[in-house]
């Protein structure tokens, strides 16, 4: 047999770690598991008869108002067979999402926390029962029945991360509307096209919003979007900081306290069907158009409550802390969805890791005794950097599980979370999915998977990865093998398509490999069957753990006056994982003041996108490489940027092969 070379090697020497023993120990009962063989006898029947491992599933962990037929679970679970049809589970069954989330647990025990608030400041949080989140929730509901909104229609909520977000996205749920949440972070325009891709008739939003001690005037983002989106007839406000001079438009806008006042505590939840849609999310992909990204009742909220209960290990007596926004899929499925669903309790957060200083987090783990932590790699090299003076003081000891998400979690940042945040005593769940998984793919279960620092390990439940050549097109089987990841069946919460696109749904993740998921990342599995992801193999850029198209940015460069053309492209940044950096060609050669030009462009990008999105890096240029067909060759910038300018390969193709030389001047010289 030939050698088999795999290009990342290196990375996959790493040993197997046993789940630490301190796990254990803190654990306030047993895992749910016992050992990685019941996981693998799990694993195995889960793929072999996914209809009856999940409808087993779901009976037990939903409440249904009708019950699902067994064997109409899913439709097709392998893809190949589903002949281009959405997949469908527990297709007959009715229920209602926030009676699954909120009702049932404000029955058993009114009195238990179901949101730990704490606020942008240390001392202005508060606790809020699940009893309290019902009556809460009930009179929001009524709020949006009374501006018209109805079953199936969608809400636009652009919220930070405060309780009124949950209690939001429960009354709209209750009520059978689908909820779309906009992260606060982003512009008015990137607001106004998502309110009017969806359509959206209400928007719910706050006066201003408080984060790491700055203000940001939320409102005047809405009111300034709403200038475009005829379609919208109420915007629903709640008053976080109570400043008094925000816009304001007569009989279009309402005050929450106000509005709510008027409604009795009780509401009864609306069932909807398994396949109605609960949300969208709108996520970057590989072209500049965001999409809306659909999400079904019952399968992701099978999804969302397995992988918290089995990934997390969360008990009912947990307190789980996932510092990632609800502007975000990890805020829906980990802040709000998987903890409610096991009713547990979830800290809501609402400031940065930085303020008013690097212990922030470690204060609100101590302060509540947080079991489960939950965040993205950016966040703890930021942390790293600022040194373990901000760690010491603190006990942690509450700690079980330590998890990362969004990006790969480099070897030495997962030894210090390991070393200095669990201090060997919590289990490291490096966790792998999407906004279109709904819920993790690949990950740990805690106290359960053995780990590899940088890996994320072994599949969940019912996802059967597959390693597929790129250039074949064909499935790489056995291990060590390295490729781009692709999945081959469908699971519970997989998005069933793009909001009003399923042909763009089609052509994104199910046409590419046929028969399978593509899932957008390079991936490679090792000798013990352990999955390494990395990195995107499409024009997304992952900035700290953001999700951004390379061709959105280069739309809102574009904005500008001067600018010709561009070509955005992602590099290396120790800080935020990746950077983006943008080469623009201007349509005046002459320009006076290239720096000034070059702020104005980061302000555009702010402008149009969000402060997220801006890049760190503009390089003024002539031209930008180009085959004859027109199309850009961000390769060749990749290579450029990064120095290995020896490499760029074949680029006899180029339209215009002297742009080379120029554009290795450019980057030398930035
Ligand atoms: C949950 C979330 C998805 C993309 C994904 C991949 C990257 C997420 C990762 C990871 C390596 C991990 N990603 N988790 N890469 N290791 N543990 O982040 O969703 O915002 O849609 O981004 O993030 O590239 O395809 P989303």
């Amino acid at each position: 047999m030939p050698e088999k070379h795999l290009e990342n090697e290196h990375l996959m020497r790493e040993k197997a770690l046993q789940p630490p023993a301190g796990f254990l120990e803190r654990h306030p009962s047993k895992p749910y598991l016992s050992s990685l063989d019941e996981y693998k006898k799990m694993y195995e029947e889960s793929i072999r008869d996914p209809g009856s491992f999940f409808g087993g599933m779901a009976e037990e962990h939903l409440s249904w108002f009708k019950p699902f037929t067994v064997p109409k679970v899913p439709n097709a679970p392998l893809l190949k067979d589903n002949n281009g049809e959405p997949s469908a589970w527990f297709v007959d069954g009715e229920l209602n999402a926030c009676y699954n989330c909120v009702d049932r647990w404000a029955i058993k025990n009114p009195e238990k926390p179901a949101i730990i608030y704490e606020a942008d400041e240390p001392d202005q949080g508060k606790i809020i029962t699940y009893g309290e989140l019902l009556k809460q929730v009930c009179k929001a509901s009524q709020v949006l029945l009374n501006l018209g909104v109805k079953k199936g229609d969608t809400v636009a909520v652009y919220l930070p991360m405060i309780p009124e977000a949950i209690v939001t996205l429960m009354a709209i749920i209750r009520i059978g509307a689908i909820h779309s949440v906009v992260f606060a972070g982003f512009s008015s325009g990137s607001l106004r096209d998502r309110i009017n891709d969806a359509n959206s008739k209400v928007v719910i939003t706050t006066d201003e919003s408080k984060r790491g001690g700055k203000i940001i005037e939320t409102k005047k983002i809405v009111d300034d979007a709403l200038l475009a989106c005829p379609q919208v007839t109420n915007v629903l406000v709640y008053k976080r900081t109570g400043n008094s001079h925000i816009p304001w438009t007569e009989g279009r806008d309402l005050w929450w306290h106000e509005a709510v006042n008027k409604y009795p505590s009780y509401y009864p939840a609306t069932p909807v069907s398994a396949e109605d849609t609960l949300f969208l999310l709108y996520t970057s992909g590989s072209t500049g158009k965001p999409k809306g990204i659909q999400h079904s009742t019952a399968g992701y909220l099978l999804g969302a409550l397995l992988t918290t209960k089995y990934v997390f290990d969360v008990h009912p007596e947990d307190i789980l802390f996932t510092a990632g926004d609800v502007g975000w899929i990890t805020g829906h499925s980990y802040v709000v969805y998987g903890p409610l669903l096991n009713g547990a309790t979830t800290v809501v957060f609402e400031g940065t890791p930085a303020y008013p200083n690097y212990s922030r987090y470690w204060e609100i783990v101590d302060k509540y005794k947080v079991s489960q932590f939950y965040v993205a790699p950016t966040a703890l090299r930021l942390l790293k950097r600022a040194g373990e003076s901000y760690i010491e003081p603190y006990s942690l000891q509450s700690l079980r599980v330590l998890g990362s998400v969004g990006e790969p979690i480099a070897k030495d940042v997962w030894e210090w979370y390991n070393a200095h945040i669990g201090r060997g005593n919590a289990h490291i769940c490096d966790t792998y999915w999407q906004t279109e998984s709904g819920s993790h793919l690949i990950t740990p279960l805690a106290g359960v998977t053995p780990t590899k620092p940088g890996s994320a390990s072994l599949p969940f439940f019912g996802i059967d990865p597959a390693i597929i050549d790129p250039v074949s097109g064909k499935e790489l089987e056995g291990n060590e093998v390295e490729g781009v990841l692709a999945i081959r069946s469908s699971w519970p919460s997989m998005a069933r398509t793009i909001w009003r696109d399923y042909s763009r749904f089609l052509d994104t993740y199910l046409r590419p490999y046929h028969g399978y998921y593509f899932s957008g990342d390079g991936a490679a599995r090792d000798k013990d069957g352990f999955y390494w992801i990395l990195g995107r193999v499409d024009d997304v850029v992952n900035v700290s753990g953001h999700r951004l198209s390379t061709a959105e940015i280069e739309a809102a460069l574009i904005e500008h006056s001067m600018v010709a053309e561009s070509a955005v492209v992602g590099f290396p940044d120790e800080l935020t994982g990746s950077a983006v950096a943008a080469f623009v060609s201007l349509k005046s050669r002459s320009i006076e003041d290239p720096s000034a030009i070059k702020k104005e462009l980061v302000l555009t990008v702010r402008k149009e996108i969000g402060p997220f999105a801006a890049p760190k890096l503009i390089l003024l240029v002539n031209d930008l490489p180009k085959t004859r067909s027109g199309k850009i060759m961000r390769r060749i910038l990749r290579k450029i940027l990064s120095g290995e300018e020896d490499q760029l390969g074949d680029t006899s193709t180029l339209s215009n092969p002297q742009v080379v030389s120029h554009l290795i001047e450019v980057v030398k010289a930035k």
